[in-house]
């Protein structure tokens, strides 16, 4: 595709969808007494998205700013704690995070460039968490009912959506993208060894309190997420079980030590990754203007 392909393209529905998604979810918010904090874009640490069954092993690009190097964001799980920190306790962001996948993430739904709907809550717990994305989920998919540019049915989504293991999930289906294929409304998986500030089940010693929406006929996770681990010792130890340099979180750690962060809960959602499921586009590249996809050349 050209340029010229590229801007003769017709976007408008899924535009027009997604201005009505962006100002659902962002009223819920604000509504619920989040506090909206503006994107941060560069930072000395990111989520190193590692480890992670669902990932492939990639490095943030750096710059170099005023003498000290600054990574592109791959998403803003260490500073929602931050803030939390700083005695926000309630918060969200429309996050553009970058996340240069392998060529063969383009599956339809990875983008190396996209935004998130990333919040955080002091002190909540998974079921909270799961139990407010429940209820805004459930509600945009009321409210798009009445929306002229969703002309697809979507499903009844009603609470509580059904929860996996992922080991129940590779029991039952074999993996999350049979599962997603063959369930017919959108359902958790929890329980899933990854990232570091994931929290262990302190009763449960190899189980962590996280949890992935995953959307039904094939559109796969919409959102991600887990209670946090907060203290200092344990998150040094799990950065060393992950093969992570604790020097490269200097001053997370730094934060953590002094017993500043709290436990927190918070979650992702993918905007175009919803946007895509509510038109029904095959591919996030029809509904993102200038397409970033794993592997492609980007046109503009
Ligand atoms: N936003 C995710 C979370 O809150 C983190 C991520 O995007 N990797 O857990």
């Amino acid at each position: 595709m050209n340029a010229v392909q590229l801007v003769s393209r017709d976007i408008g529905k899924a535009m027009a969808v997604q201005t009505r998604v962006i100002d659902y979810m962002t009223g819920f918010f604000v509504e619920k007494g989040f506090k909206w904090l503006l994107p941060v874009m560069l930072s000395s640490i990111t989520d190193p998205l590692w480890p992670d069954p669902a990932a492939s092993k990639m490095r943030a690009p750096e710059i170099e700013a005023y003498g000290s190097k600054l990574k592109l964001m791959h998403s803003m799980i260490l500073h929602k704690q931050f803030a939390v920190s700083m005695g926000l306790d309630k918060i969200f962001i429309l996050s553009p995070n970058i996340r240069l996948e392998e060529k063969d993430r383009d599956d339809g739904r990875h983008a190396y460039e996209f935004t998130q709907l990333d919040f955080e809550i002091a002190h909540a717990s998974m079921d909270d968490v799961m139990g407010l994305i429940e209820e805004l989920i459930v509600g945009l998919f009321k409210e798009a009912k009445s929306w002229e540019e969703v002309d697809r049915p979507l499903p009844k989504a009603k609470r509580p959506f059904k929860r996996f293991t992922l080991e129940e999930i590779k029991e039952e289906f074999g993996d999350e993208d049979e599962a997603s294929k063959v369930m017919e409304e959108p359902f958790w998986i929890t329980d899933i060894s990854r990232e570091f500030y994931d929290r262990e089940d302190s009763e449960r010693p190899g189980h962590f309190r996280n949890y992935d929406l995953i959307l039904p006929e094939g559109y796969g996770e919409v959102s991600s997420g887990g209670e946090r681990e907060w203290q200092y010792e344990v998150i040094i130890r799990k950065l060393k079980e992950g093969g992570l340099s604790p020097e490269a979180f200097k001053p997370y750690l730094e934060v953590a030590k002094a017993g500043l962060l709290k436990p927190t809960a918070g979650a992702g959602i993918g905007v175009e990754r919803l946007v895509r499921y509510m038109v029904g586009a095959k591919h996030i590249a029809e509904v993102q203007p200038f397409p970033r996809i794993p592997g492609v050349p980007a046109v503009i």
